[in-house]
């Protein structure tokens, strides 16, 4: 059966083939009739024979079990052991941390191991709202149709600038070629992304893991107090996303991509306690 944490990565994929039969998610468990499907999709492929490799591994280097990193929140750090100590290692190859996903190669993952991302959640209170509705920036998926965060990988970049980057790619496509716009709101992210708080870090529940790849993210926090800002963002999907818009989150009672309502989930209660705290101390 699979456990809580790993539900969509042993589900369907638009554009990923049945996957092979998993009786039981833990290697512990021996399962002679295991039989993964091998898949690795073309654009993969496709992009690993280039001359210019930008995301995808070439081969599977078993330098990687030493090198490669894999990610875990631990108190308000992130913590980074190699696939070797992690005992993500198997075999001459990565292996999922959680558990079988009955398919084995990358599927739609370029990096061999742990794909790094990073998710921001950005959230506002919606203006005059009573009682106070918390809502945080969404974006609508185009290869699921999912609702998400508009979060992306890192692509060996420093997480901070990633938060960044994606938030303006995926949610504020409005800027590009507006540099009047550009301008201001640049000044008014610069000051949003300075700080924010941990709330995760480690594996991702994601629709696209196999055997061999999975995704595991860095989620970090950002309310936004000012709501003139809030109301100033021009929300306009990238080209990863149909859309990008408020969406609810005080209950949270949409569903979202992958193991992204979970954190939702951490953040709207952690703003519910300082909302009580606040008003405790008034
Ligand atoms: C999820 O995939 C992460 O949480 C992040 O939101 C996303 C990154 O992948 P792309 O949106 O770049 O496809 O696992």
């Amino acid at each position: 059966m699979p456990s809580n944490n790993h539900v969509r990565a042993v589900g369907p994929h638009p554009a990923y083939p049945t996957r092979g039969r998993v009786r039981s998610v833990s290697w512990r468990v021996a399962d002679d009739d295991y039989a993964p499907i091998a898949f690795t999709h073309p654009a993969v492929l496709k992009n690993a024979s280039e001359a210019l490799c930008p995301w995808a591994d070439r081969t599977c280097d078993t330098s990687f079990s030493d090198s490669r990193v894999t990610i875990r929140k631990h108190g308000r750090r992130v913590v980074k052991t190699t696939l070797r100590q992690a005992g993500a290692w198997h075999n001459d190859m990565p292996r999922n941390p959680v558990g079988r996903t009955g398919i084995q190669g990358r599927g739609l993952l370029g990096k061999f191991g742990a794909n790094q991302a990073a998710d921001p959640i950005v959230t506002r209170y919606r203006p005059n709202s009573t009682p106070p509705v918390l809502e945080m920036v969404a974006i609508k998926r185009r290869d699921t149709h999912e609702y998400a965060i508009p979060g992306g990988m890192t692509e060996d970049n420093p997480v901070p600038d990633t938060l960044r980057r994606e938030f303006k790619e995926e949610a504020l496509a409005a800027l590009e070629g507006n540099s009047a716009m550009t301008d201001a709101i640049d000044h008014a992210m610069d000051h949003m992304f300075e700080g924010g708080t941990l709330v995760y870090a480690g594996y991702v529940d994601d629709p696209r893991n196999t055997d061999n790849a999975w995704m595991e993210t860095t989620v970090k926090h950002f309310h936004i107090d000012d709501a003139n800002l809030a109301a100033a963002l021009p929300l306009q999907g990238g080209d990863d996303a149909l859309k990008a818009t408020w969406i609810p989150i005080s209950p949270l009672s949409i569903p979202l991509y992958a193991s992204h309502a979970d954190w939702v989930t951490i953040v709207s209660n952690a703003m519910e306690r300082r909302m009580h705290t606040r008003s405790s101390m008034r």
